[in-house]
């Protein structure tokens, strides 16, 4: 069977809002990504992966829909995203739009309707419970962003439900009418031309109609397992894939927000007839220390590898396929996280996009990871912008935190850290506008920049081109199995990709300090029948020892290709 194209293709994800600004209103539209098709050309990747630019209050910079079939009006208009879909498609570049259908923002027409009136028609379309007989509210649930998670309604005296910010209402799925809407939405978006969706939080969208507390006996994780993975979830995956995606050849990805294995694989096995693959979180909360988002702490390594690993043998077993990915506009830039954002910024950034670049999956690549970005490290609350963290600075101030220790905690955790404008020159904020960003240029903009990276051919620029091509020339990166070594090494993240008759020996030293790698006896005995024996790609120059036995210098990566 004809492999499907996504296999070999690496995504690249753009966040409009802080891209390139071509009004100079501060703010990044459709027209500026359309000026920028040639680098991303350039760069290699196949696909670009656009964050909602529909009409948006824009509180959570637009995940908070109001209309799903217009475009937010800083971003430019219907015919600025016809223009650039269209200028990518002549690049050979596919365009996949990230769409939000657990919920809507509360000035969408079907909000504003279904408040009017316990008896409005769209009344279901949203869901709405009493208080309980104490008058608390319906359920303990808390919000992605803070506090209870239900609202309540002074007009009609009920309260909604959001999952995330109150300005987000979490649609009924349980009604068809809902369900139909959406997929005749989705269905306007695939008749446009484009090339898939990114479905955000996908896997919360069937809730238990018992609407239980949430009584902790569930992972206490992110505590809030209880809403996720519901049990008609599979159900209306297979149901969108016959109702939309069945009839193009798209590129489906969800976001599955504390998900499992099993139901990523059941998501994601062509067999299913759901999605084609998914994003999961796991590998980026080994720096929560039991759990717990909002504090500082160092990564924990040790399952750092076991997580990846693990994901990469069970996915490949059940047929499942990982979306494979560091950043995005959620996430801190990984370089800061789980590399060295000062001396060894340039080593660490190309170790971390080989470790993911190597394995089975989908790459994504958010934009500015390409040169190296960093975190911005803000110091004051007035440079932050996103909802969530505006949030966690009153909440934990209120829980007796200094403000000093609030802005450590964001300095390393917000969702700003990636937010702030593409760094493209050394020119005023960074050639992102003429105008006044709506978030602050991250201050190291005079050195790295995209056009600095264009002229060194050293550069992680050239390096990430290099990994894109790679996953096209060879099979053994796409269809090759997984198998961790040295799992207890505490430096080294170190792995085989292997087919019948070609190996990877993909090796990573995650620290700046020297460390010796030794070939596990019994993968000697495995790579003894190869002959040839190149390197594949390195972010050294020398070779600094051999396939059984090597000196890997701080942050170095090096990946042997035998057969
Ligand atoms: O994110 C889901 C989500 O849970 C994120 O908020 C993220 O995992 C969390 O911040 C980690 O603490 C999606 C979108 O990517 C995000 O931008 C939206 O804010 C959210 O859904 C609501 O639509």
């Amino acid at each position: 069977m004809r492999q499907a194209w996504w296999k070999k293709a690496v995504v690249y994800q753009i966040y409009p809002k802080s891209f390139n600004d071509t009004t100079g209103n501060g703010i990044g539209d459709l027209n500026g990504i359309t000026h920028k098709l040639d680098y991303l050309k350039e760069l290699g990747v196949d696909v670009i992966w656009l964050t909602p630019p529909y009409k948006s209050p824009q509180n959570d910079n637009g995940y908070d829909i109001s209309d799903y079939l217009s475009i937010h009006e800083e971003y430019g208009s219907m015919a600025d995203l016809e223009r650039m879909l269209a200028e990518a498609h002549t690049r050979g570049i596919r365009i996949i739009m990230d769409i939000v259908v657990n919920h809507t923002s509360t000035e969408h027409e079907w909000f504003v309707e279904s408040r009017k009136s316990a008896d409005n028609p769209y009344r279901d379309f949203y869901i709405w419970k009493d208080a309980k007989l104490d008058d608390s509210e319906p359920t303990n649930w808390q919000s992605k962003f803070g506090g209870n998670a239900w609202q309540l309604d002074e007009s009609t005296g009920q309260y909604y439900l959001h999952l995330f910010d109150v300005t987000q209402a979490d649609l009924n799925w349980e009604n068809d009418t809902v369900r139909r809407e959406i997929y005749n939405m989705m269905n306007f978006w695939a008749e446009k031309g484009i090339d898939g969706f990114r479905l955000d939080v996908i896997n919360l969208v069937s809730k238990d109609q018992d609407f239980l507390d949430d009584d902790g006996s569930v992972d206490p994780g992110d505590g809030r397992k209880f809403y996720t993975d519901g049990p008609k979830v599979h159900d209306y995956m297979h149901e969108m894939n016959r109702e939309v995606f069945a009839k193009h050849d798209l590129l489906t990805v969800g976001e599955m927000s504390s998900t499992t294995i099993d139901h990523c694989i059941k998501y994601s096995n062509p067999a299913r007839e759901e999605l084609s693959m998914t994003f999961n979180f796991h590998h980026l909360k080994v720096d929560y220390p039991s759990g717990e988002k909002w504090s500082v702490a160092d990564f924990d390594f040790l399952k750092l590898k076991e997580i990846l690993s693990t994901w990469q043998v069970e996915m490949y077993e059940g047929g499942g396929w990982n979306a494979l990915f560091w950043c995005n506009h959620d996430q801190p830039r990984i370089v800061s996280r789980y590399g060295d954002d000062g001396e060894y910024r340039i080593e660490s950034a190309k170790m971390l996009a080989t470790t993911i670049h190597m394995m089975q999956g989908t790459p994504y690549i958010y934009q500015g990871e390409e040169i190296g970005m960093t975190n911005p490290k803000f110091v004051t609350i007035a440079e932050y912008r996103d909802v969530e963290s505006l949030n966690i600075y009153t909440i934990l101030m209120e829980k007796g935190y200094t403000e000093a220790e609030v802005l450590e905690i964001l300095k390393h955790k917000s969702r700003d850290n990636s937010r702030t404008p593409m760094q493209w020159n050394s020119e005023k904020d960074a050639g992102f506008t003429t105008g006044t960003p709506w978030i602050p240029v991250s201050k190291n903009f005079d050195e790295i920049n995209a056009e600095a990276v264009l002229k060194d051919h050293d550069s992680v620029f050239y390096f990430y081109q290099k990994l894109i091509a790679l996953r096209k020339e060879y099979d053994v990166i796409t269809d090759g199995n997984y198998e961790l070594m040295l799992a207890d090494d505490p430096s080294i993240f170190a792995y085989t990709r292997n087919t019948v008759d070609e190996s990877l020996l993909v090796l990573n030293n995650f620290y700046g300090n020297i460390v010796e790698f030794e070939l596990p006896k019994d993968v000697v005995a495995q790579f003894e029948g190869f002959s040839m024996r190149n390197v594949l790609i390195q972010n050294y120059e020398d070779v600094n020892g051999s396939v059984v036995k090597y000196t890997l210098r701080p942050y170095e990566s090096i990946v042997f290709h035998l057969k």
